[in-house]
């Protein structure tokens, strides 16, 4: 079970994980199921860092993901074939962005057989306690963050001038920082991250090209999916909290797949009195996924929604403006569940 307890933390030093990777002639990283551009920067980030030491390195990737995020890979070969397990056997397995068995659902029962192997660097709330060597450092806004002491303590120098091109560590890193904050927007980008991102900068990142591509490069499908979801969305607590929702029919009608979703949630944000944005959608059978954000009150010192705690009713987690879950169920019955402990929620805050 994932559980939010203070038990979900570091538990090793960054120079014990390096020296636990270094140490390994062959290693495999992988990430949570469905990678996001943090668990995707995660991956290639240290993959690259320790193939630069000369480790044997294979990235296990699972789920379907943002075709956008193709652009970070050079020329490494992700395995990703959820029905597939990995064939190789490997000394040391990194798993990254994520400690929660929920989220490694493909690869679950391989790591199950090997957790003495595995090492976590998480930056959750919410996480397993079964892998002893951690680094859960919820002060990053970025896995990508969190990996740099263990990058530094691999002796890997990232942010040499000249350094941040296409394929690089330091881009990898950057787009870790750069989505998971949403380009430096929300509260999450403190002076640690802006630090970080000035020294990604001078090693040679292209910010605007990656943006270009990370950002401004989905189908067109994607815009049908959203004018869906907008079609239905549904008001509550007095324009504080927005539900929309894609049943399989939606997919049908604008030909497109959960990769297409990226950023949907997003769109009732743009309205003022919006303190919580939800967007329940469903391809498979009986599952509908959640998918929440929250954005802070202009008042300083106003309180706001935590939608890590909302998932966390549901099965779920994430951070306090920015989660997920999936929930076995039909859409009209978790719907309503979902809006009711919306509804609850806002009504505490007051
Ligand atoms: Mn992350």
């Amino acid at each position: 079970m994932t559980q939010v307890t203070a038990s979900y933390s570091t538990t090793s030093t960054p120079r014990h994980i390096a020296d636990r990777l270094v140490n390994a002639k062959r290693v495999l990283i992988t990430s949570h199921d469905r990678p996001d551009g943090d668990a995707m920067g995660s991956v290639l980030a240290l993959a690259r860092a320790l193939r630069q030491r000369g480790r044997f390195v294979d990235i296990w990737l699972a789920g379907a993901f943002d075709p956008v995020l193709q652009c970070l890979f050079a020329n490494e070969q992700p395995g990703h074939a959820p029905e597939k397990l990995p064939t190789a056997e490997y000394e040391a397995v990194a798993v990254l962005d994520t400690g929660s068995w929920i989220q490694l659902e493909h690869l679950g029962p391989w790591l199950k057989e090997r957790r003495e192997k595995v090492v976590v660097v998480d930056h959750h709330r919410s996480g397993d306690t079964d892998f002893a060597d951690r680094i859960v450092d919820t002060r990053c806004a970025s896995c990508t963050q969190a990996l740099v002491p263990i990058i530094e303590a691999l002796g890997v120098k990232f942010d040499m001038p000249g350094t941040g091109g296409s394929g690089s560590i330091a881009e990898a890193l950057f787009a870790g920082l750069a989505t998971d904050t949403g380009w430096f927007r929300f509260s999450s980008a403190d002076a640690a991250v802006f630090t970080l991102a000035s020294r990604l900068l001078s090693a040679g990142v292209e910010k605007d090209r990656l943006y270009r591509q990370l950002e401004e490069n989905s189908r067109p499908q994607r815009l049908g999916l959203l004018g869906r979801a907008l079609s239905n969305i549904r008001w509550l607590a007095n324009n504080r909290a927005a539900i929309m929702q894609l049943l399989p029919e939606d997919f049908v009608t604008a030909s497109g797949s959960p990769e297409d979703l990226a950023g949907v949630v997003n769109a009732p944000m743009q309205v003022g009195s919006t303190e919580c944005s939800l967007l329940l959608s469903q391809t498979e059978v009986g599952i509908v996924k959640l998918s929440f954000r929250s954005k802070p009150p202009l008042h300083v010192g106003g309180t706001f929604v935590d939608v890590n705690r909302m998932a966390s009713e549901f099965g779920g987690g994430g951070h306090v403006h920015a989660a997920g879950a999936r929930v076995k169920g039909e859409m009209s019955v978790v719907a309503a569940q979902v809006a009711k402990v919306i509804e609850r929620t806002i009504a505490e805050l007051g």
